[in-house]
């Protein structure tokens, strides 16, 4: 998609992966334009909240035709985006229906993670022991049971892709995300097997696919040049 075809697009994110990441590479997958603005301190988050711009309150923020809208929550936006991008049917709800499940189901995998991570956001008091022992099942239960049904999604997938779908679609980009660059990132106790997806070859298999897509590389060998 050409620039004058697009509407201008605008991310407001910090400078880490997060829930930033699926939306600049769906749209470096894409050809969408995105001014990929970075918070230079945390006090401009603040500010911007203050100002009202955020609905909820949280970022990522997707600014469209220079304010005509504010667009927030990662999901919605990265529908918005792969519709733009021919990314998302628009004809097809029960295709649709299982993009969206996926991107739910990462959201569900992914809530544990997240509670024990930011615990005091959530409101949870947990700390100490009582926290590290979320923190193992979390890393030695539940995320494997997740991966399992991820395994058996990608194993029932023609295609390699999540859904299914003939390209990558935004369940895709959220779950790649999630599983290369996250992950390994986070502090839970996983397993050295589990971060390298063995015993879970299609999942392996589609991390690769996902990283050897052209765009891709493009998009992280020219941020190496920034
Ligand atoms: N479900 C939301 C979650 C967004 C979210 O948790 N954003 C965090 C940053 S990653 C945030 O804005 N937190 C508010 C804060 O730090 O005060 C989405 O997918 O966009």
């Amino acid at each position: 998609m050409t620039s004058r075809q697009q509407p201008k697009l605008k991310l407001y994110y910090f400078n880490i992966v997060g829930k930033g990441e699926p939306i600049r590479l769906l749209c470096a997958y894409a050809g969408l334009e995105l001014e990929d603005y970075h918070f230079a301190s945390r006090q401009e988050f603040q500010d911007l909240k203050a100002n009202g711009k955020l609905a909820f309150g949280q970022v990522p923020l997707l600014e469209v035709d220079d304010g005509a809208h504010q667009l927030v929550q990662s999901t919605a936006i990265l529908r918005y985006l792969a519709k733009l991008g021919g990314l998302y049917p628009r004809d097809d709800d029960i295709l649709a229906a299982k993009i969206d499940a996926a991107l739910a189901q990462e959201a569900d995998a992914f809530t544990g993670p997240t509670v024990a991570t930011y615990t005091t956001r959530f409101g949870i008091c947990l700390e100490g022991d009582a926290l590290q022992q979320s923190k193992e099942l979390i890393a030695k239960e539940v995320i494997p049971r997740h991966l399992d049904a991820l395994e058996q999604l990608l194993n029932s997938s023609s295609t390699g892709w999540i859904a299914g779908t003939d390209q990558p679609s935004p369940a895709d980009f959220v779950w790649y995300v999630r599983l290369a660059l996250w992950l390994p990132e986070t502090q839970l106790p996983f397993q050295k097997e589990i971060l390298s997806f063995q015993g879970y070859p299609k999942i392996k298999a589609f991390v690769d696919k996902f990283a050897s897509l052209e765009a891709i590389k493009r998009y992280y060998a020219d941020k190496k040049k920034e």
